[in-house]
């Protein structure tokens, strides 16, 4: 039967890596070949990622791979969504912006002056977040807009210079805002309503399609044939729940890293009044499936805690602390990981006694009774999150799958089972590459069928951990 290997570039907000995948009917293996920092740098304007820096490393990333397997039959890029570079025949206008920059502000007064939330929901399907790439365009700078011939996404940039054509992947463009929900094409009325000139927005691929193959030059520089570069769900969301071992109707998912995406999956796109109310986005799936979820903080504000306490000079491990957090028998007070006030980076310990002084809950005060803190209110957002992603999706959740970094997490998994009141079925926590690489393989012709067959692929060859609800 066949049997091949396939590269996937998987960049997250804190770290990017490059895994082969070898893929037959009966195997899912991967490598990890590379793995590198995400740091974004604030410079005088705003706080960017250094995308030359990351393109640089998956350019490494690719050679190492390619030393490892000389037979890759494709490469296929995901990343974080929303932040996208400007170009300008063929050089790119500036760093991109970092979504957590607060310039988005601007943009969200810009555009909901003609085109308030619920007019926006009724056409682009999208949970409200102030940095969705419509807002960050009418934040941008008109005079350099002027310039731009195109907006591409990360992963889309990344396939540019790897190829040299400038297409959006599906999956990534329904995060921007300026995807119609039920057409799954351009909303051009809308970015002229907007004033956001048209070519801005490249022609549309499909996951599976292929983009093209490295251009000579890159080809090169790896010392490699010019391999194909396949569009996968180039936003990491999309590919990860690609991944998730679903086998039942009755599932929700989380995909727990920076951000907890907490859904079902859906066949059509839910526009109604309740899915607005309850903060639901409608995303694209791949194979025209779609993700009903609600993006809720994650681990971003436990990681940004620990980064704080290390720049204060504390010597914090992260499994020590999960420990002490464990240990911890005083009740832990549940504040609200969506208020915004989380978003931007900073001092979070601080915020959460502000949270709690406000609404009058006892506040955290060592570091293990504020990681439990924190752990306890992701574990409730999530719990209710996935039953209200349910209600709304028409599934009565009866397990939830958590994939992604979280799923190392065995008290947030336990902590979410027992407020769940289900049980919590953990892992893989590679869910992202491995849904970049099925959708590759299936491409090459490596496997067959359904989304459905391949995570029963997955099942098969990752088992999860299952974690039993308890009471109390
Ligand atoms: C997760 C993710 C989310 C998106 C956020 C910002 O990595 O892609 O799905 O809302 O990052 O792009």
């Amino acid at each position: 039967s066949a049997r091949g290997a396939v590269a996937a570039v998987d960049l997250g907000a804190t770290s990017g890596r490059v895994i082969v995948g070898h893929v037959a009917a009966d195997v899912l293996e991967t490598t990890t070949v590379a793995r590198f920092a995400n740091e974004p740098v604030r410079v005088a304007d705003g706080l960017h990622w250094n995308l030359l820096g990351l393109y640089g490393s998956v350019l490494e990333g690719l050679r190492a791979a390619l030393r490892t397997d000389a037979d890759i039959a494709s490469i296929g890029v995901d990343s974080w969504a929303v932040d996208y570079g400007l170009i300008s025949r063929s050089r790119m206008l500036g760093e991109p912006f970092h979504y957590r920059d607060e310039r988005t502000a601007r943009g969200v007064e810009a555009v909901h002056a003609s085109h308030p939330h619920d007019a926006l929901f009724a056409r682009n399907g999208l949970q409200f977040l102030p940095f969705n790439t419509l807002y960050q365009l009418a934040a941008e700078d008109r005079s350099v807009l002027q310039l731009a011939d195109h907006a591409l996404l990360i992963p889309d940039l990344i396939g540019f210079w790897l190829t040299g054509q400038a297409r959006t992947e599906r999956t990534n463009a329904s995060t921007t805002g300026l995807l119609r929900a039920d057409t799954g094409e351009w909303d051009a009325d809308l970015a002229a309503a907007l004033g956001l000139p048209q070519h801005l927005l490249t022609p549309l691929i499909s996951p599976g399609e292929r983009l093209g193959t490295l251009t000579a030059d890159v080809a090169t520089s790896l010392g490699a044939p010019r391999t194909a570069v396949t569009a996968v769900g180039s936003h990491d969301t999309a590919s990860a729940v690609v991944a998730v071992p679903m086998t039942s109707g009755d599932a929700a998912y989380i995909s727990c890293g920076t951000w907890g995406l907490v859904g079902v999956e859906v066949d059509r796109p839910v526009l109604t009044d309740s899915a607005r109310e309850a903060k639901f986005t409608n995303e694209g799936g791949v194979d025209g499936r779609v993700r009903l979820l609600r993006n809720v903080m994650g681990l971003w504000i436990l990681s940004e805690t620990v980064r704080g306490w290390q720049r204060e000079g504390h010597d914090v491990e992260l499994g020590e602390l999960l420990a002490a957090a464990a240990a911890v028998t005083a009740p832990a007070t549940v504040f609200d990981v969506d208020d915004s006030r989380f978003l931007p980076p900073g001092d979070m310990p601080a915020r959460i006694v502000a949270w709690c002084e406000e609404h009058g809950a006892p506040a955290p005060q060592s570091r293990a009774e504020i990681a439990r803190s924190i752990i306890e209110s992701l574990a409730q957002a999530f719990a209710d999150a996935a039953h209200e992603a349910g209600r709304i999706g028409g599934i009565d959740v009866r397990v939830i799958h958590i994939v992604g970094g979280g799923s190392l997490n065995e008290l947030l998994c336990q902590r979410t089972a027992d407020r769940a009141g289900v049980p919590v079925l953990a892992g893989p926590v590679e869910a992202t590459a491995l849904g970049n690489i099925l959708v590759q393989a299936r491409a090459a012709g490596i496997l067959p069928g359904s989304l459905e067959s391949l995570r029963d692929l997955v099942a098969r060859t990752h088992t999860p951990r299952r974690h039993e609800p308890h009471a109390g």
